[in-house]
């Protein structure tokens, strides 16, 4: 059975007007000594591809599943497992990611629900077996069911608390099970609403004391993977403690989890925290905990998640400046987090709209290592510092100056002279390239 009506996309070059072409996407393509397909290591979103019919705060789904008999089966979800991994070999995606609650229903009880996970997951197996496909990550969805509503591991419920770590102990050994090579906590409840209720302190410490059990149960069981935070300021929760890479490096310092976590930047949840996705990236990178990207990006107009497709090239760049910055991914990827619009409800859609991101992906790619091989920008950035690579400034790099130096200094040196930062000159170097 077909689902999708197309062929394996294939690539033709950018002078292709075949829409259900790569332009740009040529997997074994060779840039900076990696091929396209390693160097951007695309993941399909299970959650968006199979469970998003696409409904919005005010109206009902619209995409359009022929698979889908709308049932909570063990049976339905087996189905869909057919129709993504088709999905996923027509594109040519090697990687892919999962919330437990997305791959296998919720039953009744918890013991109900490990039962249907276990079944998804043993053909996951077989399907990944075939295909060669790899689990990029897994994570438990602990913010769609009512118990969540005040949180999961920030809950101030200790019951909802332990159901939480029980669903996090299951979804980790599923991920182990399928060789995942990482696993996230997104805590889309882990916040708050009002402070009136609220004892902040007491939740981050729940929140730390149930990573350091996961860290512990990974050992256990010899899932070696790095965890992966992934910061968002809010919504769903009015504020969550993830807020940004810095607040979530903060805490992992603070609560001693650097070891076995590292970041997952969201290009949407960055604006939502009022940066720009490079400067979530730099500051990750920067600390070495950029662990992988879930791929998408925001709607200028609208003040939501909208997770639309990034097709972005000026935006793929500056992700893949940093990516190659940073020498690659390890163990991350360019996970597609993104979902059609509300009116592109047909399942071809869904394959125009991830052949578009990864078109946009490889041109950033191949733009960001131009800009690297041209070495006009990093020059530029160097010679800028260039007062602290010797005399009073390399002191200061070193650690060894007082102000009583730098007092003696100034004194002696007079009003300094600012060279221009040259911002206009560089964003026309920038589109040099573009
Ligand atoms: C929601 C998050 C979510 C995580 C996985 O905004 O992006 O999709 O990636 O729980
Ligand atoms: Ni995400
Ligand atoms: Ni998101």
């Amino acid at each position: 059975m077909q689902y999708f009506d197309c062929d394996k996309i294939q690539y033709e070059g950018p002078d292709s007007r075949n829409p259900l072409a790569f332009k740009h996407y040529n997997a074994d393509e060779v840039i900076a000594g990696k091929s396209m397909k390693e160097h951007l290591r695309f993941a399909g979103a299970y959650w968006h591809v199979m469970r998003n019919d696409l409904s919005d705060p005010f109206g009902a789904g619209t995409a359009i599943m022929p698979w889908d008999d709308g049932s909570n089966s063990v049976e339905n979800a087996l189905t869909r497992v057919d129709v993504f991994f088709e999905f996923l070999e027509k594109m040519d995606i090697g990687y892919y990611c999962w919330h437990d609650r997305d791959i296998a229903p919720e039953l009744n009880d918890l013991s109900a629900s490990n039962d249907a996970l276990d079944q998804v997951v043993a053909k996951l197996k077989e399907k990944q077996v075939e295909t060669g496909v790899q689990l990029l990550w897994g994570t438990a969805c602990l913010f769609s069911h009512p118990r969540y509503a005040q949180g999961a591991a920030t809950s101030p419920d200790a019951n909802v608390y332990a159901y939480a770590g029980a669903q996090v102990k299951k979804a980790l050994e599923a991920t182990k099970q399928l060789d995942g090579l990482g696993y996230t906590f997104w805590g889309g409840r882990e916040g708050y609403a009002t402070l009136l209720n609220t004892n902040m302190q007491r939740e981050l410490d729940h929140l730390a004391a149930f990573l350091h059990m996961a860290v512990d149960h990974a050992n256990k069981i010899g899932f070696d993977g790095p965890f992966y935070i992934e910061p968002k300021p809010r919504e769903p929760s009015t504020h969550q403690y993830d807020s940004d890479a810095a607040a979530c490096l903060n805490f992992l310092r603070e609560y001693d989890l650097m070891e076995k976590f590292r970041l997952n930047i969201e290009t949407n949840h960055a604006t939502l925290a009022g940066h720009t996705m490079e400067h979530e990236l730099t500051v990750a990178a920067n600390a070495g905990m950029l662990g992988s990207i879930d791929a998408n990006r925001g709607d200028e107009l609208i003040g939501w998640d909208t997770d639309q497709f990034p097709t972005d090239i000026k935006l793929a760049t500056e992700v893949m400046l940093v990516v190659l910055e940073m020498g690659g991914f390890t163990t991350g990827g360019l996970n597609f987090d993104a979902k059609r619009r509300r009116e592109s409800h047909d399942p071809i859609d869904l394959i125009h709209a991830h052949l578009g991101g990864m078109d946009a992906f490889a041109r950033g790619l191949k733009i960001a290592d131009a800009i690297r091989e041209d070495g006009r920008l990093a020059e530029f950035v160097q010679t800028r510092y260039s007062s602290f690579d010797n005399g009073i400034g390399a002191k200061v790099e070193s650690g060894a100056c007082s102000f009583e130096e730098l007092e003696q200094f100034a004194m002696g040196n007079g009003e300094p002279t600012l060279s221009s930062g040259r911002q206009e000159m560089l964003e026309n170097l920038l589109n040099e390239f573009l």
